[in-house]
């Protein structure tokens, strides 16, 4: 990454400090970091101290035959009696573990001695479908709560499960039902997403007509929408038919601190999906320790809302396993932002008296671009902290959410982390780190993550390199399921003995870490390596601008020619003179060699579940290629739309 080009957002100069008031009652201060850095396998140590285990492990990283780690292998625990059955002990079944609150405004509450009996009962169901530890079962649900109690049911029985979005296409579901060799799939037969009933169970019905899904004996199904659904005989049972007939007692079983809890497919961008393996003991203990670190949890008092979809790992570990170690109280969602009008989330953090909520750039981006009237409508005043995944969060995006989410008073932490390493790695502290708009500033007490040169030598501060994290950690992954060399070969052998990302990342003066973006992703401009997150963030500094995503195209000239798709906000329109106007404020912010050769007005962006823009696929636009694989697109029409657009894209020099 050039420095002339990383110096740019080194210009963000606001600052904001902890108030006085958080910073004295925080459940993590400085002195966390100071005792990680002394011993950080004591600190781990003591962080899993945090569950309840039925054997104490005594070992705390068996790092002998790396890439492969195992942490507190001599423990054993039931992760899903962490969930949910020692709080019940703990005297605290009433509290509510859920508010549900469905799209079309139906609601239910789940309080944790209910939550326990549901998980008692899918357990004992799945049990009975023969379903037995280390079993696969994939999970294909909206977001409802049955959802989370069939994820802890497979837990509660050691049957890892493997989440499949329920926006994925048929094949996609069947590539990791055959991947995994699932054995059971529970789905729904439907969800309600803007304002509809979409159905499910017909994908499931298509993807089991593939080879290589032969090993699936049962369809457990959920009826949430009450559509019509094809049935097979002997094959298909209802939910409410299976589960309800249970008892809802169940002892848990205490499995091996490294027995697989789940696998989750993440797509990458060429070649199969990677199955990334997590297990159950280190996992638990880091998704609860930084859930508890970040988000300052008080699980008495607080009310935690995670907008992520169950399908991403966000909602693995940031609405399953460390909420519910932890013993929060949260919202469950399960629709779109802006059904039925464009202030729903912001009535439901009304109605529940939210505390903490977590989300993505994408969507904050999306409610700036519905206008600030909007959250305005409603009392926000119970937020307290806010929270930010799953892409670079540029500056003008964050500095909105603190203002007009968080009244100008709630910290935002930014964090950084990815299905692979299972839980944050980098982030601020709410109670500690003065926060740069933009940055997700440190690691984590007890991470070890930095930036690199391509000589795998630590760059010096205000530069840019790749990020690398250069100590195991307990939530990493432990393989690419079924295939150990290619998880060497895509993690562990870029830089030797330590951990490659694939996401570029720069070191300011303080040395904090600036993500920019995958790797993959870097533009290669007349010599010049030019970050897409960077020109992206400039472009949404426009005033007219809601969205950008860039790609650099194939250019015979200078061997990349930037391409620029941006969303516009409500009034503007394109034109000549706007694209223009663009052009020349890339240049000003960035330098004339981030200018955008063109520039294309569109109505939506190609993203994945997690709200990441595929840029992928907006690369094949812009070289007039055939689309690549289109399965993890959140809605595959989009592109259609974007091609359909494509002569007007000719606004060249
Ligand atoms: C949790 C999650 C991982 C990739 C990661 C990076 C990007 C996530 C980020 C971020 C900048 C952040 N990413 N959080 N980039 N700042 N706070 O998103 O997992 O879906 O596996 O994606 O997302 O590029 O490498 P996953």
């Amino acid at each position: 990454m050039s420095n002339e080009s990383l110096a740019n957002l080194l210009k963000e100069e606001r600052r904001f400090a902890p108030s006085s008031e958080l910073a004295a009652q925080a459940n993590v201060t400085a002195e966390a970091y100071e005792r990680a850095e002394a011993d950080r396998l004591g600190f781990w140590a003591e962080q899993a101290r945090r569950l309840t285990w039925s054997t104490e492990p005594t070992e705390t990283l068996d790092w002998s035959n790396p890439p492969f780690a195992k942490w507190f292998a001599d423990g054993r625990l039931n992760v899903a009696y962490n969930c949910v059955d020692r709080h019940v002990e703990n005297g605290l079944g009433d509290r509510v573990a859920l508010h549900f609150e469905g799209e079309p405004g139906d609601s239910r509450s789940l309080t944790y001695a209910e939550l326990q009996r549901e998980v008692c009962k899918a357990a004992n169901a799945l049990t009975e479908l023969g379903v037995r530890a280390g079993d696969r079962v994939a999970v294909y649900m909206p977001m409802i709560p049955e959802t989370v109690v069939a994820m802890l049911a497979c837990a509660r029985i050691g049957a890892p499960h493997s989440v499949v979005f329920g926006g994925f296409s048929a094949d996609a579901l069947a590539t990791r039902i055959q991947d995994a060799d699932a054995r059971v799939v529970i789905t729904a037969d439907g969800g309600y997403r803007r304002g509809e009933p979409g159905a499910l169970k017909p994908a499931v019905d298509e993807a089991l007509t593939r080879p290589g899904t032969e090993n699936v004996r049962h369809v457990l199904v959920v009826r949430r929408t009450g559509q019509e659904t094809g049935w097979t005989e002997g094959r298909d049972i209802w939910w409410h038919e299976l589960v309800e007939r249970q008892s809802d007692r169940h002892t848990p079983e205490a499995f091996e601190a490294e027995h697989p809890l789940f696998i989750l497919y993440t797509s990458g961008t060429t070649g199969k999906p990677k199955g990334i393996l997590h297990t159950s003991g280190g996992y638990l203990t880091q998704v609860a320790y930084t859930h508890h670190a970040v988000f300052d949890l008080k699980p008495e008092s607080d009310v935690y809302w995670c907008t992520a979809d169950v399908g991403w790992v966000t909602g693995h570990s940031y609405i399953v396993y460390g909420p519910l170690a932890n013993g929060a109280t949260q919202v469950l969602y399960e629709g779109t932002p802006n059904t039925p009008h464009q202030g729903r989330w912001w009535e439901i953090v009304q109605k529940y008296g939210v505390t903490i909520l977590y989300t993505a750039p994408t969507a904050i981006r999306a409610c700036m671009k519905w206008g600030d009237d909007i959250p305005a409508k409603y009392d926000l005043s119970s937020l307290r902290i806010l929270g930010s995944v799953g892409e670079p969060i540029n500056p003008e995006a964050w500095v909105w959410y603190r203002k007009h989410i968080g009244g100008d008073r709630v910290p935002v932490v930014d964090t950084w982390w990815q299905t692979e390493t299972g839980a944050m790695m980098i982030s601020p502290l709410p109670g500690v780190t003065e926060t740069k708009p933009g940055s997700a500033q440190v690691p984590l007490p007890g991470i070890r993550a930095t930036v690199v040169d391509d000589d795998a030598n630590e760059v010096p501060h205000g530069s840019g390199g790749y990020l690398v994290l250069t100590e195991p950690w307990p939530s990493m992954l432990r393989t690419i399921w079924g295939d150990d060399q290619r998880y060497r070969d895509t993690y562990w052998s870029r830089f030797e003995g330590k951990y490659f990302a694939g996401d570029g990342a720069k070191k300011d003066e303080d040395g904090d870490i600036w993500l920019l973006g995958r790797v993959d992703d870097v533009m290669l401009v007349s010599g010049h390596n030019i970050s897409t997150t960077e020109v992206e963030s400039a472009l949404v500094s426009h005033p007219k601008v809601a969205e950008a995503a860039v790609v650099g195209a194939t250019d015979a000239q200078t061997t990349q020619a930037i391409c620029a798709f941006v969303i516009l906000r409500g009034t503007a329109t394109e034109g000549e003179d706007l694209t223009e106007e663009l052009r020349a404020h890339v240049a000003r912010t960035l330098g004339p060699i981030a200018k955008p050769r063109r520039i294309l007005a569109v109505a939506e962006l190609p993203k994945t579940r997690s709200g990441k823009i595929m840029r992928r696929l907006l690369r094949d636009v812009a070289e007039n290629r055939t689309l690549g694989d289109v399965t993890t697109l959140t809605d595959s029409s989009v592109m259609d739309l974007i091609q359909s657009r494509l002569p007007a894209a000719s606004s060249e020099d």
